[in-house]
């Protein structure tokens, strides 16, 4: 394989609605997009960071830097960087695994592209569609979020995603379960925003039969998280904390966790968030597709990698337009509840340049 350019390209999409977490509001997602330029073809890779170190501590400045100065350089001097070898060539430069990701994914796109060959397929996707779920924000009153939740329902989602925080967990979690019945999949995250010492107030979401709560401490709280799974009957689900296939056999063996929410961005890429669905799946432990606000490019491998028989749950691999009226490619549309699994070569999905070239915010070539 031979790389002649990489483009890093920056781009800001607008949220049809503003999105709280327990760490900050988001009205718009800044996105840093990395293009791979081969003989045969191109590839694209999205990077998931967001702009500030509020959910890791990445952040786009920083991958572009880390990428620019170091990832880049060091694949393009390589004799042949088959995408299956990205991660050992990155792996002397610690951490960033978010920025490699990017970088591995657009490779890998553009030598599946090159070979004609879907990205559902190299990975060992089982099915062409997959069920959504949907990640609702905190909201600023009770009424506003049974809206919320109520045309999420209409439109067919078929799990739904409180996002909490202290002051804003029983109540919300109990009016959607009397609004909306027992029936409905829900679940809820708190990215990190809680202590060991909440957990009389987290067990008391014990009665709502969810089907899990996300990430209640920190990232690095692996024993706090299997004290913590002692305490409650809802299982644990890690998000934050999983940034390897390696902490997530770490985290299970402990207790910490007993469901896993998979982002490749987060633990270095596709190639890697695979061998985690392989180990869960060896072990039986449920495992189901995570979100970082993506556009299109994210979203398409996002729900490639959800199409493998592994992924037990449904993931918050939603529509577009949940999250923009205008995608940077064809929008993802919800049918039945669920997302169609791109079929072409790569990730499937092309980019709409002139949609692109509005959004950009800035772009730099690297030859080699
Ligand atoms: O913790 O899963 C999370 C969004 C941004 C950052 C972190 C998270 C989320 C979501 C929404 O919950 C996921 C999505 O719909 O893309
Ligand atoms: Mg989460």
């Amino acid at each position: 394989m031979k790389i002649t350019a990489v483009e890093l390209r920056r781009v800001e999409l607008p949220l049809v609605a503003p999105f709280r977490t327990s760490f900050g509001t988001q009205t718009s997602r800044e996105v840093l997009l990395v293009r791979v330029v081969t003989p045969e073809a191109e590839g694209w890779g999205e990077c998931v960071a967001f702009s500030e170190p509020l959910y890791s501590s990445e952040y786009i400045e920083a991958a572009a830097d880390m990428l620019r100065r170091f990832l880049i350089p060091a694949v393009t001097a390589h004799p042949d960087p088959d995408p299956y070898r990205i991660a050992s060539v990155t792996a002397p430069f610690k951490g960033h695994r978010m920025a490699k990701a990017a970088l591995e994914t657009a490779v890998l796109d553009a030598e599946l592209r090159g070979r004609g060959v879907p990205l559902a397929r190299a990975l060992g996707a089982t099915r062409d569609r997959v069920p959504a779920g949907v990640s609702v924000g905190i909201m600023n009153s009770i009424p506003d979020l049974l809206d919320t939740v109520r045309s999420y329902l209409d439109e067919g989602y078929l799990r739904i995603k409180l996002k909490i925080e202290p002051g804003w967990d029983l109540a919300p979690v109990r009016a959607v379960r009397e609004h909306f019945g027992d029936d409905v999949l829900l679940q809820v995250d708190a990215n990190a925003a809680y202590r060991l010492a909440d957990a009389r107030q987290l067990a008391k979401l014990d009665p709502f039969d969810l089907l899990l709560i996300e990430q209640p401490l920190g990232e690095e709280d692996l024993r706090e998280h299997a004290e913590l799974a002692r305490l409650l009957r809802t299982p644990i689900c890690l998000d934050e904390s999983i940034t390897s296939a390696k902490v997530a056999v770490d985290a299970l063996l402990l207790g910490a966790t007993s469901v896993i929410n998979i982002k490749p961005g987060r633990v270095g890429g596709y190639l890697e968030a695979k061998r985690i669905h392989d180990v869960c799946q060896a072990h039986g432990v449920p495992v189901w597709c995570g979100g970082m606000l993506e556009t299109g490019i994210g979203r398409a491998a996002n729900v490639a990698l959800a199409a493998l028989p592994g992924f037990t749950l449904p993931g918050d691999t939603s529509a577009s337009g949940r999250y923009y009226a205008t995608d940077i490619t064809t929008p993802f549309v919800l049918r039945d509840g669920h997302i169609e699994v791109p079929n072409a070569p790569g990730i499937g999905v092309e980019p709409r340049l002139d949609i692109l070239d509005d959004l950009t915010t800035s772009a730099e070539v690297i030859k080699t």
